[in-house]
């Protein structure tokens, strides 16, 4: 049995649209932040067809014809979600004699699942380092980054930090080398799944959204302002565009047919007290992703306070970077 740990990431720079969904290329380059207090630990070993035979007739129907078994948070998971991972282990089930290999793959979250708190960077990239190391592939992160993204988009990032970024010219996932130490932290406003998944969300914004042309021209601006400031180290000049790349992804829901938004009273009251706390000299920029809730991007310097601050008022889950290593496991 092999055993993983994988980070979860929030992006700075948004991805948001694929360009070419088969081939993966997103519509937007992104620059995030690899959190190692928001992660993914991930087992998985070879099984038998007799041992998923047993789980299926143990737990019914719903779970008939699942390739291999897929725990989450301790629940077996049924056909659809399992046929999502067995297609993720068919990246590596590539050699004839891997074909018919079955695998059993426990895995659980240390922050809610789907809740726009990028569970699935961490779980999805916890998949891929898990089946690296089981079916003895020896992948770099960027070759493993490359397979993770056609799990999930975000998940590519996971394997750098303590800044990622993908850019959608070169398709390369790299490191953003920068001298700032950032940190996040997490409002967590509402813990519910998200009604429209972030894949289906950019899907109907790149379909019908009548800013996503504009989205899609600035945002290639915003990554290369972005590169720069995070490598002269311009703290203010980084917090600031975080904003306003954040709410440029989010105009695009509010125009897309029919529109809709992740972001709920809560959210707005949380931008607002991130500005107020910035009016009385703190330095804290906000972000919001395929959610509610709102991270709070500062400085580690600033972070004890901050937790402190935003403590009282919030339920918080506070996170310094994850620096990535090649050997990282
Ligand atoms: C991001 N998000 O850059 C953006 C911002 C959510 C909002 O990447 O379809 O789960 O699997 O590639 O990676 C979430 O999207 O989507 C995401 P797929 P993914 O973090």
């Amino acid at each position: 049995m092999e055993k993983v740990k994988s980070y979860a990431n929030i992006a700075i720079i948004k991805y948001w649209g694929k360009k070419d969904k088969q081939k993966m290329i997103p519509a937007t380059s992104s620059i995030s932040l690899t959190l190692k207090d928001l992660y993914t630990e991930t087992e998985i070993e070879f099984i038998d067809d007799a041992e998923i035979k047993k789980e299926v007739e143990k737990n019914g129907e719903k779970f008939s014809g699942v390739r291999d078994l897929f725990f989450l948070n301790s629940e077996l998971q049924d056909k659809i979600h399992t046929e999502k991972i067995s297609k993720v282990v068919d990246l590596f089930r590539t050699q004839e004699n891997e074909k018919n290999k079955k695998v059993k793959i426990k895995t659980t979250n240390n922050m809610p699942t789907a809740a726009g708190l990028s569970s699935s960077s961490s779980g999805l990239s916890a998949i891929i380092k898990a089946c690296n190391k089981l079916f003895k592939k020896n992948l770099s992160q960027e070759q493993l980054a490359q397979i993770s993204k056609y799990g999930s988009g975000s998940s590519a990032r996971s394997f750098f930090g303590p800044v990622g970024m993908w850019d959608k010219n070169t398709g390369e996932v790299s490191e953003v080398k920068t001298d700032l130490k950032l940190a996040m932290i997490v409002l967590v406003l509402n813990e519910e799944k998200k009604i429209i998944s972030s894949r289906k969300g950019m899907a109907l914004c790149m379909e019908t959204s009548t800013s996503f042309d504009e989205w899609i021209r600035q945002s290639e601006i915003d990554f290369e302002n972005m590169k720069k400031y995070l490598s002269e180290g311009d703290f203010s000049k980084v917090g600031e565009l975080t904003e306003e790349n954040a709410l440029r992804m989010h105009e695009t829901t509010k125009n897309a047919n029919p529109p809709f938004t992740y972001l709920t009273e809560k959210s707005f009251e949380a931008m607002e007290y991130v500005k107020k706390l910035r009016k009385q000299g703190e330095r804290c920029y906000f972000t919001m992703d395929a959610g509610p809730n709102v991270k709070v991007l500062c400085l580690e310097e600033d972070f004890e306070r901050l937790k402190d601050i935003l403590g009282k008022k919030y339920k918080i889950i506070a996170s310094k970077c994850k620096v990535i290593s090649d050997n990282d496991d």
